[in-house]
C-alpha cells in the first residue's frame, strides 16, 4: 500500500513537471516540425507531406473497406456465402487497373519529384569563392569543426576549430563535407530538413542556405555507441554584422591555440569542389 502511494505520488511530481516545461506551448504545436530556416526545407516539406497525406488517405480507404464490407456482407444480412476466386476478366482488369493507376500517379510522381529536387538542388553544389566551407569530423561522441580561416586553406594554422559548435552567416551558401573518425555517425539540422551520414574513409557532402539569425540545433541521427545522446550540437546563424564579431575573435583565438608540433590537430582535408 505504502509502496503504491509512493508510485502515485512519484508520477504526479512527474506529470506536473512535464506539464509546466511544455506550458508554453499546445500540444499541437508540440506536434509541428521545427522552424524551416533553409532555402530548400520546403521541398523536403512537401514531399513528407505529400506521402504522410496519401498514407492517411489510403489507411481511412482500407478501414472503410474492411469495416464496411464486414457490415454489410455479415452473417445476418447475408445467410448464404458468396465465394469468389476474382478469376474473371472484369475482376482482374480492375486489379490490374487499380494497381497500375496507383503505381503510375503517385509512386512514379513521389519519384519524379525527389530525383528532380535531388538532382537540381541538394547535388547542385555550389562553387567557387563566395561559398562558405565547413569541415566535420564526427567521433565518438563527438563533432569536431574546421573553418579554413583567413587564407581560406584548410590544415593550416589559421583554422578555426570548434567542437559541437557550428558557427556560420546568414543568407549565404554553405557547404558542409562531411567525415567519421571511428563509426557511421550523421550530421542532422532539423531545421533545414537535412540530413547525411558521417561514414569513416569517405567524404560526404551537404550544402545549405540559413536564413534566419538564431540558436539551433544539431543532432547525430545515426545510433553510434553508448554515448550517441552526446552529439547533440549547437548551431549558430549570425547575421552578417554578428558574423564578422565571431569570426575575428574566433580567429584571434585559432592563431594562439593552433599548434604546428601536434599533427593530430590537423586532420581537416585538401576542399573536395
Ligand atoms: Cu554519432
Amino acid at each position: 500500500m505504502k509502496r503504491t502511494l509512493k508510485f502515485v505520488a512519484l508520477m504526479l511530481t512527474l506529470s506536473t513537471g512535464l506539464a509546466s516545461a511544455s506550458e508554453k506551448m499546445s500540444l499541437w504545436q508540440r506536434m509541428q516540425p521545427p522552424e524551416d530556416i533553409g532555402t530548400y526545407g520546403h521541398l523536403i516539406h512537401y514531399l513528407f507531406n505529400f506521402t504522410t497525406y496519401l498514407n492517411i488517405f489510403f489507411f481511412g480507404l482500407v478501414c472503410i473497406g474492411i469495416f464496411g464490407f464486414s457490415f454489410l456482407y455479415s452473417a445476418k444480412r447475408h445467410k448464404k456465402p458468396l465465394y469468389t476466386h476474382g478469376k474473371n476478366k472484369k475482376e482482374i482488369l480492375t486489379v490490374v487497373g487499380i494497381a497500375l493507376a496507383v503505381f503510375i500517379i503517385i509512386d512514379m510522381q513521389i519519384t519524379r519529384i525527389s530525383a528532380h529536387d535531388y538532382q537540381t538542388v541538394f547535388m547542385n553544389f555550389p562553387k567557387g569563392k563566395d561559398v562558405y566551407k565547413v569541415e566535420v569530423m564526427a567521433q565518438q561522441w563527438m563533432w569536431n569543426v574546421r573553418l579554413p580561416g583567413k587564407d581560406d586553406v584548410f590544415n593550416t594554422l589559421d583554422d578555426i576549430v570548434t567542437n559541437n559548435d557550428f558557427h556560420v552567416p546568414v543568407n549565404k551558401k554553405v557547404v558542409f563535407q562531411i567525415i567519421s573518425k571511428d563509426v557511421i555517425h550523421a550530421l542532422y539540422i532539423p531545421n533545414i530538413r537535412m540530413k547525411v551520414d558521417a561514414t569513416p574513409g569517405k567524404i560526404t557532402r551537404m550544402w545549405a542556405e540559413f536564413t534566419k539569425p538564431g540558436i539551433y540545433e544539431i543532432a547525430c541521427a545515426e545510433i553510434c555507441g553508448t554515448h550517441h545522446y552526446k552529439m547533440r550540437a549547437r548551431l549558430v546563424v549570425h547575421d552578417a554584422e554578428d558574423f564578422v564579431k565571431w569570426q575575428e575573435s574566433a580567429q584571434a583565438i585559432a592563431l594562439t591555440v593552433n599548434n604546428p608540433e601536434e599533427p593530430d590537430n590537423f586532420w581537416g582535408w585538401q576542399w573536395k569542389e
